[in-house]
């Protein structure tokens, strides 16, 4: 995969000189490529955003050809993000998990059970908390454009109806690339296994793991209902999406450029979240056709959240505990 996006590079390098907006090629040529990669496939709001992006970027200039790679097809989100460390890829919409092995602080996000609805989310995302968290990529060679939204995520399996804690023991769990997220399931009595999301499906398909868990849409979409049989409405941490660009790649363009990319990044996050929340609502209708559905009672919650604070307690330092301070009082408003 590697090999194949550096021959992409290569192949698209030929318009990385060209720095100014105001020549009017058409030919294509001196127009800069800019690839997004993103892991889900292309029925998913990422996707469509990613459209959008391009369509409304698109519609202000001519200076940029905009690629979009989905499924992985050029790199995972961890890789993806050292290709925008070194400016070998442009773009790239990872979940924030992944993100904290390059930044500790976005461990916020992955601290289980704090935003538990969509208000809360866009509240702590679209306010000063959001802009800070932003600002902190700058310091890893990247820049942080917009919020877009991966969501709630519930769980699946494919041996038993999860709806209390035991039933979790021994649940062979993919989690993302995230220490957060194998404590968590540690805690709960699970066996966690992280794993770029690129070789889910196949890992759920031969057994190598039992469950998995993603928002609904992301479920539906990458087919997990074709080899899994229950899924529980956990909610148990949302994941905010980030339309990230190389910042070499960034520090390279014009001021008027940045505007354009930026707006157009904010904007199509717009579009993404309502796409997203749509999708999500209907996807899990259409998983309760194929899959059992359970629900969490409020006391076996109360019981997840319990096991789960002393995962919280443990990553505070690591993450920080100033931004995790700031983060709950933003949440608490
Ligand atoms: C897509 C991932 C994915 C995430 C995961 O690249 O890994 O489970 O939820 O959607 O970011």
């Amino acid at each position: 995969v590697l090999v194949a996006a550096l021959f992409l590079t290569a192949c698209s390098s030929g318009g990385t000189s060209t720095k100014t907006g105001s020549g009017n090629e058409s030919s294509g040529k001196g127009k800069r490529t800019l690839r997004i990669s993103m892991g889900v496939n292309e029925e998913s709001p990422s996707y469509a955003g990613a459209v959008k992006f391009k369509e409304i970027v698109e519609s202000k200039t001519d200076d940029f050809n905009i690629e979009i790679y989905h499924s992985s097809q050029l790199a995972d989100d961890r890789g993806a993000i050292e290709m925008l460390q070194l400016g070998t890829l442009e773009m790239v919409i990872p979940s924030t998990s992944p993100v904290v092995n390059f930044i500790p602080e976005f461990g916020v996000f992955d601290l289980p059970f704090t935003i538990t609805n969509e208000e809360t989310a866009d509240k702590v995302l679209d306010g000063p908390f959001g802009d800070k968290m932003l600002g902190l990529l700058a310091a890893q060679d990247l820049v942080g454009l917009a919020w877009w939204e991966n969501g709630f995520r519930n769980l699946t399996n494919s041996k038993h109806p999860v709806e209390t804690v035991e039933d979790l023991k021994g649940l062979k769990i993919r989690t993302m690339e995230n220490e957060i997220h194998l404590d968590l399931w540690k805690s709960l009595g699970a066996n966690p296994t992280p794993m770029a999301f690129g070789e889910l499906f196949v890992s759920l398909q031969q057994g190598v793991i039992d469950g998995q868990e993603n928002p609904y849409a992301s479920i539906y979409q990458s087919k997990f209902y074709e080899v899994q049989k229950y899924v529980s409405d956990t909610n148990h941490v949302y994941t905010p999406f980030l339309l990230l660009l190389s910042k070499k790649v960034w520090d390279e363009l014009t001021p008027e450029q940045q505007v354009i990319l930026k707006e157009a990044g904010v904007e199509a996050g717009k579009y993404n979240r309502q796409v997203n929340r749509e999708d999500n609502a209907e996807s899990l209708e259409k998983l309760k056709e194929t899959l059992t559905f359970s629900e969490i009672s409020p006391e076996e919650l109360e019981r997840f959240k319990q096991l789960a604070q002393p995962t919280i307690e443990k990553y505070k330092d690591k993450i920080g505990a100033g931004i995790v301070d700031e983060y709950m009082k933003e949440i608490a408003k």
